[in-house]
């Protein structure tokens, strides 16, 4: 009986046992094959989404396909990049002038798509840079850099770039507040001397920007904005923290108010005060520095002043929206209603309504002033609290079906929760220390759902270990359903803090192939080979330079001297796409550079010493790629040698 009653037993652990290990399996392997499904992209077909991620401290944009998380391009921003020559080569180093002179790196945090009514419409991507304020933007034909504009009276350019609905501004506030206009001052003088700046830039037809004024604000640090849409087209919300002014220690100092503020930004109004002459000319110096598309030059404008505004001196124009704790994000519902915070240290997700607080207005629902800048009730502003919203809530995206998805840092999570009932969904974990969420059009009046990606801070454990630092881990996640499913892990290069995803139909059609030789209208471009030479200028020689398959023209130049300044003016005169070819001699202190057909770089040399310096092609360009080769013949200062350069037989005395 008792051995019976045993086997029994032992017969019902043992099923129960094979139970949960065969039924485990199964659901695991069926989830891998499912998500491996959606995520797989077979050969010769093309992912659905483009992705955009910032590179932050790399300074760069990191172009990824969606669901496979391939990465496609590192697009140079605000960092050199010897891989191509930009911030080296005579074209693009002038991008990077600020008024602190040739600046080689920044720290980018968000890239923003231009929009039309709302929706991203392909034409340009935006992004800052953190350690001097700056904004760039880049083609997304040519996926190029194009122009970069310096914002003064600013530190910590964090809080952009973020645009209004049809991109008629580009916002950035500053992370760090300090005496506006810069003075030599104590910072124990914080409270009386530090203020903050939130600029408008305008951005016209073509793209391109320009700092049309600055709101100069009590000294908090402004963190992040979002813009109206819709209804609340026309506003701009910037989450602010440390509203106690600290100057030192702000992990305990910053935190000692239950609420910070949101600043809500009327622009159109801050347009009528500043015709009617509210605005104030200040003295102010910055570089705004454009690439034009036909001569591949860029053109560095320094500029002297700004129009200033005091928000005192123009009632209408902005607001104090109190909002619990240190908040981080402060994203805009696709229906322009709700305005979400992400209250880093709050318990609650406070979302206030832009309905409510045009009444409150109205109703001169204020608690306070500061500076003359109304600061709303609490009560009278907020539509509802997410109870439960994860530890440390940080960012906002929208699926445009009703619901929200909020990072959560401190508990590595994403919350999914209802507009209107404010009622948490669904949770899912992220590995780990998720920072930004993206879901393609997410920010925008158009959501395209489907896809959620999480850019986690570690990835500790997640791949190969490669030394004391990992790649950041980026996953993405099957928002579709009523639950999120975790699809893919896939490595992220730098920091990339935010991102932003189009479908691929949006750029796929315009991505442009090679540059029309007959446009290219570069001061250096040469059309043929036979166009082709050297020219002395002084101790400046400027070489004309062809490449094409397989050889560069003039190939063999003598009668450089040392202390002379070489300029290669290198064209790359094939007209058929992805046909690249590069340039690098040997001892140059700059980098490479890399043509496409059709385009034109320059480079300087200064050669040290006499001898035979080879130069070639970097780029595997043809099966004869490695005889693409040359030599120049450097002789001692004052040498008898004359200047003379040919490709073939034939050398030609310079004129
Ligand atoms: Cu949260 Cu710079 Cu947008 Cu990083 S910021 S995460
Ligand atoms: Cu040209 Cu390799």
């Amino acid at each position: 009986m008792q051995n019976k009653n045993k086997s029994v037993i032992i017969g019902g652990i043992l099923v129960l046992l094979f139970a949960v290990v065969f039924i485990g399996c199964t659901r695991d392997t069926q989830v891998t094959h499912e998500a491996a499904d959606r995520v797989y992209i077979a050969p010769g077909n093309y992912d659905e989404f483009y992705a955009f991620m910032s590179g932050g401290f790399s300074g760069q944009v990191s172009v990824y396909g969606l669901p496979s998380g391939r990465l496609f391009k590192e697009i140079p921003v605000f960092s050199v990049k010897p891989e191509d020559g930009y911030g080296f080569e005579l074209e693009t180093k002038d991008l990077l002038k600020t008024s602190f002179g040739h600046l080689p790196w920044d720290d980018t945090h968000h890239p923003a798509l231009s929009l039309t009514n709302g929706v991203p419409d392909g034409r340009w991507l935006f992004i800052n840079s953190n350690n001097t304020p700056r904004i760039a933007r880049i083609c997304l034909q040519t996926f190029k850099t194009m122009e970069i504009i310096e914002i003064p009276n600013s530190a910590g350019g964090h809080a952009a770039p973020y645009p209004t609905m049809n991109t008629e501004y580009l916002v950035s506030a500053t992370r760090f507040s300090v005496p506006i206009p810069q003075a030599d001052v104590p910072i124990s003088t914080y409270k009386e001397n530090f203020a903050g700046t939130l600029s408008f830039i305008r951005v016209n037809e073509e793209g391109n920007m320009d700092l049309d004024f600055q709101i100069v604000v009590p000294g908090y640090n402004y963190d992040l904005a979002g813009a109206g849409n819709g209804p609340s087209h026309g506003w701009v919300f910037f989450t602010s923290y440390n509203t106690e002014e600290a100057h030192t220690l702000l992990e305990v100092k910053a935190s000692q108010f239950d609420k910070d503020f949101i600043a809500a930004v009327n622009w159109k109004r801050a347009q009528e005060c500043i015709a009617q002459g509210q605005g104030e000319m200040k003295a102010s110096e910055y570089y705004h520095n454009i690439r034009s598309s036909e001569t591949f030059m860029t053109t560095s404008t320094r500029k002297t002043s700004t129009t200033s505004l005091d928000p005192g001196k123009c009632p209408g124009v902005m607001y104090f929206l109190p909002t619990p704790k240190s908040p981080h994000g402060v994203d805009v519902d696709p229906s322009g209603e709700y305005i979400v915070a992400g209250g880093k240290l709050a318990t609650v997700i406070p979302v206030h309504s832009f309905s409510r607080m045009l009444d409150a207005i109205e109703n001169e629902a204020f608690e306070d002033h500061v500076n003359g800048i109304p600061v709303l009730k609490y009560d009278a502003t907020i539509a509802g609290e997410v109870r439960d919203p994860g530890l440390g809530p940080l960012h906002t995206e929208f699926d445009g079906r009703g619901y929200a998805y909020t990072s959560a840092y401190i508990s590595s999570e994403v919350v999914k929760w209802e507009l209107g009932t404010w009622q948490v969904v669904d949770r899912i974990p992220t590995y780990y220390s998720l920072g930004h969420i993206m879901v393609p059009g997410g920010n925008s009046m158009q959501p395209y759902g489907r896809y959620l990606v999480a850019m986690n801070k570690s990835s500790k454990d997640r791949y190969l270990p490669v030394g004391p630092k990992l790649p950041q881990g980026g996953q993405l996640i099957d928002i579709s359903g009523d639950r999120m499913r975790l699809l893919l892990d896939f490595p992220l290069i730098g920091e990339p803090h935010y991102a932003q995803a189009l479908p691929a139909e949006k750029l796929q059609p315009n991505a442009k192939r090679l540059y029309d030789l007959s446009q290219n209208r570069h001061p250096h471009a040469i059309r043929d080979v036979t166009d082709s030479r050297v020219v002395r200028d002084g101790n400046t020689v400027h070489v004309y330079m062809a490449a094409v398959r397989s050889h560069f023209a003039p190939d063999n130049i003598e009668g450089i001297h040392v202390g002379d300044e070489v300029y290669f003016h290198v064209t790359n005169i094939e007209e058929e796409w992805d046909i690249g070819h590069g340039f690098a001699i040997k001892g140059d202190i700059n980098p490479n550079i890399l043509l496409m057909p059709g385009e034109t770089k320059s480079i300087v040399w200064k050669p040290q010493r006499p001898g035979i310096y080879p130069f070639y092609c970097t780029d595997f360009c043809s099966a004869l790629h490695q005889e693409m080769q040359g030599y120049i013949r450097v002789s001692e200062r004052g040498a008898n040698v004359p200047l003379k350069y040919g490709t073939g037989e034939r050398m030609v005395t310079a004129r």
